[in-house]
């Protein structure tokens, strides 16, 4: 069968499980806003894109949660973020794509740190960059061309990128495009394992704000 073995991963309250269901088109995992939200470790969740494929698709704890639960080295999280890279689950393969989730206005420099430490442990296999928290972007893509200078300059160079906003819904109806678009953005990324994450785009409207990076 056609499946794909994907990994989210970041720190906590990105978006990483938004992301889960953003692709889902449901809500499948919970997220920051459900009360009983206490992940102490990843979770698994298989979901089927409307094109068919099977995806298992592991939403990761926050490697900064990682690190404050059950294990209190500073580099809990990766540990867990790298048994997971190389035994993601016994009997589903190997992973096909690795979706590294960010805050556009959030970047600090132990992004950096965790881009080199995946890096450096995830082999052949892609990783994909999915800039989050997008949707006040009238082109979210514009992220992309302020900042990809500064991230290339760190040594950021991954294999794809996609902006985005995970937010459920929205009264407007042009940021409920972009949730829409972003949606068929990430359904992309994971069926072509990061192959065509640029075929689809939003359309450029005005200009967009500052973002910084500290
Ligand atoms: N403003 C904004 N908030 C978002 C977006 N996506 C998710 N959120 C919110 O950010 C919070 C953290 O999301 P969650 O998916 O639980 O993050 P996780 O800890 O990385 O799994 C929740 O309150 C979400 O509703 C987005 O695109 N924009
Ligand atoms: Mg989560």
């Amino acid at each position: 069968m056609d499946n794909r073995t994907v990994v989210v991963f970041g720190e906590s309250g990105v978006g990483k499980s938004s992301i889960v269901n953003a692709i889902a088109g449901f809500r499948l995992a919970k997220t920051f806003n459900d009360a009983e939200n206490d992940a102490i470790q990843s979770q698994l969740y298989d979901v089927t894109l409307a094109s068919g494929v099977g995806v298992h698709l592991w939403d990761t704890l926050g490697l900064d949660r990682a690190r404050m639960v059950g294990d209190s080295s500073p580099d809990a999280g990766e540990k867990h973020l790298e048994s997971l890279v190389q035994n993601p689950t016994s009997g589903l393969g190997d992973l096909d794509l690795l979706i590294f989730c960010i805050r556009g206005n959030r970047i600090s420099r132990s992004l950096v740190n965790t881009y080199n430490n995946v890096k450096s442990r995830a082999g052949q296999v892609p990783i994909a960059l999915v800039i989050n928290g997008l949707e006040k972007e009238d082109d979210m893509d514009r992220w992309w061309t302020r900042n990809e200078r500064a991230l290339h300059e760190r040594g950021i160079l991954c294999d794809a990128h996609v902006c985005v906003t995970t937010l459920e819904s929205h009264s407007d109806p042009k940021v409920q495009a972009r949730i829409d678009i972003s949606r068929k953005l990430l359904c992309e990324l994971v069926q072509s394992r990061g192959q065509a994450a640029s075929s689809i785009r939003s359309v450029s409207v005005f200009v967009v704000g500052i973002h910084r990076l500290v």
